[in-house]
């Protein structure tokens, strides 16, 4: 394929071979187009039935929908094309058939519902508005990425099969290695603080996390990829800069590189980069707001978790992305340190979407002492995070950090309906493969 042409690159003048999928076949009578699509777009195939070899107007004729095929032509000027150009076809071939009954119909005339799309992802990403979705989770990513290293971070991997958990034992997917008990990594949290007290300082991660959650929602993944920052003499104001900082990059990036991948779903016009800063509401008045809502049946009380229809209520209220700071102790991790003045309240924070939450954060304890309290507290038992902790007795600076789910950045960015839209294969409760 080494001489193959991208079907964009096809000048009227030029002689090209062109390969990809055949898009359509359009046949009225005398004259037959196949429209042959690749990942830059599509182009016209014109036959004209009494002009060509019956075996070259047969081959591509009789190729079915899907089929890849290569084509070596002429490319003409046509304004009655759909690009404005098509090739008059010089050879056809045939390079690899697809059957004629598909499980998925990739022009879209055809719906299929969610579970048909993701059991035969290769065909739904033939589709202009799903390819858009994963080329602007890729501008996103690379966005994230470059904001990061302007903050001076540096992107770090951590390992995935872990000896502990630690976002509540419940939620954990347990292994064996070697004959000893292990788990899959729910959040790169204490390896990130762990390089953050080192020279490096600022660091970020880009990868999967695995919670093994029992329930079955449109926003929740068995496997997520989470991007995660932490970053020495940080505090947790610092954190939330950083974070409205890599959301606002996202939405900037999609505005100026994604303009075609937008339109291909539709949001050209509506859609727009959240302005000024985030507003950062206390726990406390996020509970008063919400019972003043009145959509709730019963009233929050200082303690409580936000419920999704809290969240919701919060959103409509608010009506854009919001910090919520200040949280209850008890309902926020071991790592996450509680204000000295009012050890009831810690520095734990939720940056919220109208929709859902994106975001958790807040200053770490990087006191040895505080931290082995902690972890009593919540029950947990410290000697089993030793390899952890004792790095908190040779100078462990304050710091600060978040995780931020990658799926809910994409899906609300979009504003699609299920997460499950924005991973290509993903891992819920039903769904062990593809
Ligand atoms: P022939 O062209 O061999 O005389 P025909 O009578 O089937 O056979 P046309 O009358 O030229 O073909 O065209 C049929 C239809 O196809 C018309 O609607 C015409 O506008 C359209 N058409 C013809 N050539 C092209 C082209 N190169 N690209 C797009 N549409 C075309
Ligand atoms: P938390 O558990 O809140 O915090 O996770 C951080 C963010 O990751 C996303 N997320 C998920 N997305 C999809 N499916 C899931 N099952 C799922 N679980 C989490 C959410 C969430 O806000 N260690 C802390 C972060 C920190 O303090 O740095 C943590 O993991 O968007």
């Amino acid at each position: 394929m080494q001489d193959r042409t991208y079907t964009a690159d096809a000048e009227p003048g030029d002689d090209v071979t062109v390969a990809g999928w055949v898009h359509e076949i359009r046949d009225l009578g005398g004259i037959a187009f196949l429209i042959l699509r690749d990942a830059t777009g599509k182009i016209q195939i014109k036959f004209e039935k009494d002009e060509m070899d019956d075996d070259l107007v047969e081959t591509g004729l009789g190729a079915a929908r899907e089929s890849v095929v290569s084509v070596s032509g002429a490319v003409e000027e046509e304004p009655r094309a759909p690009t404005g150009v098509e090739v008059t076809p010089e050879s056809v071939e045939i390079v690899s058939a697809a059957d004629p009954e598909l499980p998925l119909d990739p022009s879209g005339k055809v719906d299929a519902d969610l579970s048909t799309r993701l059991d035969n992802r290769t065909l739904d990403l033939r589709k202009d508005q799903v390819q858009a979705v994963f080329e602007i989770r890729s501008e996103i990513m690379r966005a994230v990425r470059d904001r990061f290293r302007e903050y001076r971070c540096t992107e770090i991997n951590t390992p995935k099969i872990v000896a502990t958990g630690t976002e509540g034992g419940t939620e954990l997917f347990p292994i064996t290695y070697f004959g000893e008990e292990a788990f899959m990594n729910q959040s790169p949290q204490l390896f990130k603080q762990l390089i953050a007290g080192s020279n490096v300082e600022r660091v970020f991660e880009i990868g999967p996390i695995f919670r093994a959650e029992e329930h079955n929602t449109p926003r929740h993944l068995n496997e997520a990829t989470s991007i995660d920052f932490e970053g020495a003499f940080c505090d947790e104001a610092d954190a939330m800069d950083v974070a409205e900082g890599i959301v606002t990059a996202a939405y900037e990036a999609v505005v100026e590189n994604c303009s075609d991948e937008l339109k291909a779903l539709g949001l050209e016009d509506d859609f727009a980069v959240p302005d000024g800063e985030f507003p950062r509401i206390s726990y406390e008045e996020a509970i008063e707001r919400i019972n003043a809502t009145g959509e709730l049946d019963d009233q929050l009380v200082w303690g409580d978790d936000l419920s999704t229809e809290a969240e919701r209520a919060l959103g409509q209220d608010v009506g854009g992305h919001y910090f919520v700071t200040d949280w209850p102790s008890e309902i926020k991790p071991f790592y996450i340190q509680d204000h000295d003045d009012d050890p009831d309240l810690s520095t734990g924070f939720d940056l919220m979407h109208p929709r859902m939450e994106l975001v958790s954060g807040g200053q770490r304890e990087h006191r040895h002492e505080k931290l082995i309290e902690g972890f009593e507290q919540q029950g947990l038992d410290p000697d089993q995070f030793e390899y952890y902790t004792k790095m908190f007795r040779y100078g462990m600076p304050p710091h600060a950090g978040f995780g931020l789910g990658g799926e809910r950045l994409v899906m609300t960015l979009l504003g699609l309906e299920n997460i499950r839209e924005a991973v290509l294969f993903p891992r819920d409760r039903q769904r062990l493969s593809p």
